[in-house]
């Protein structure tokens, strides 16, 4: 059967409750550090279903494996843009609404704005949400760059006179392409989501301008290494995993999130379910699992990243609820930036330009 036949047929059994109740198992895919320890225990023990629980750290990664097919997984959750176009290449199957009568809890705006990227919201559901900023060690910065350090400006990493300073305690670059660009394109002036080759030019001879100060580019060991002290300064971090850090960092050390006062990305983690996932009646359940208000206000107290569901949000711990970093004011909202979709020769283009800028050729 090809893809969108599967899919057709898939989605024909579920809307019929026609599926021959499937065997209790499931297969996830989802971004490491992102959910709470005690969500799969609970799913399994509500519902009988044993749950296989993978991670990744790399919308690239994830997109890799979707589009080569066959994945194994039932749920996966790509960043908004990345699922727009994988919607496209007819990665998704339609949810089955029916089954998802937690979605009352969700909160309208935010579904509206998520369906940008997925048209009537026919193929996911927003898990989390958050930004992409700058994390750093406040004593650390400050001693190498001043109680003046600019922690509120992406020129704390652009900027070649601040990186060769803070090389010593630690900088450390995301390894995410497609947002370090949004973020130098930021810097630069320029549209972040521009994809006009003389501007990805400039921005990849900045990024490779200060290449020799950046000890790593991972984008999930700086959660520990921040904490630890070992590195001092993340670029590109993203919201609660840099607030994980200042949670586990040891008594004294203070990591800060900052959102750039240039402008930052503000995205949408989507829940979905691949058009040949093995168990789509088992992902369902879990979907609406997660939608309970208790479940996912358990994940947002545990990871540190906003939900969208308006009904967990008196059970979220004040101590989130009142972070401008994870819940930005207004005046901060409205330098937010959304990430459109890109072609494949766009994304070949920036992957590309990456490579450059690792390697520091
Ligand atoms: N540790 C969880 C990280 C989730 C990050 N989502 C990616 C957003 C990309 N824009």
């Amino acid at each position: 059967m090809t893809k969108t036949s599967i899919l057709a047929f898939s989605v024909s059994l579920i809307a019929l409750g026609a599926v021959a109740e499937e065997e209790k198992v499931l297969n996830i895919y989802n971004w490491s550090d992102y959910i709470a320890e005690d969500t799969i225990e609970k799913f399994t023990a509500a519902t009988g279903i044993e749950v296989t629980y993978d991670v990744y750290d790399s919308n690239e990664v994830l997109e890799a494996k979707l589009l080569t097919g066959s994945t194994g997984y039932d749920l996966v959750v790509p960043t908004g843009d990345f699922l727009e176009r994988q919607i496209a290449a007819g990665v998704y199957m339609p949810l089955n609404k029916d089954m998802l009568p937690n979605l009352a809890n969700m909160d309208e705006k935010l579904m509206a704005a998520a369906s940008s990227h997925d048209s009537d919201n026919a193929h996911s559901v927003i898990y989390m949400w958050g930004t992409t900023g700058l994390g750093y060690n406040v004593a650390k910065v400050e001693e190498v760059l001043g109680a003046d350090a600019p922690t509120d400006s992406w020129s704390l990493v652009f900027d070649p006179a601040n990186a060769e300073k803070l090389k010593d305690c630690g900088l450390a670059f995301m390894d995410a392409p497609t947002e370090m660009f949004h973020a130098a394109l930021t810097y630069l002036g320029f549209d972040p989501n521009s994809h006009e080759p003389a501007e990805i030019e400039k921005a990849t001879a900045l990024m490779s301008s200060v290449q020799p100060y950046i000890r790593y580019f991972h984008s999930s060991q700086y959660i520990d290494d921040l904490a630890a002290g070992e590195i001092c300064v993340i670029a590109g971090g993203w919201t609660g995993d840099v607030y994980q850090a200042a949670d586990s960092a040891a008594d004294g050390v203070e990591i800060v999130y900052s959102i750039p006062k240039e402008g930052a990305l503000q995205w949408f983690d989507m829940i979905a379910i691949p058009a040949d996932a093995p168990h789509p009646e088992n992902a369902h359940k879990f979907i609406n699992f997660v939608m309970d208000a208790q479940i996912t206000a358990d994940i947002t107290n545990y990871v540190w990243y906003a939900n969208a569901n308006e009904a967990s949000m008196e059970l979220v711990d004040e101590e989130i609820t009142s972070e401008a970093g994870i819940f930005p004011p207004q005046e901060v909202k409205d330098t937010l930036y959304t990430a459109t979709v890109k072609t494949a020769a766009e994304s070949r283009m920036i992957n590309e330009a990456w490579a450059k800028v690792k390697s520091g050729s």
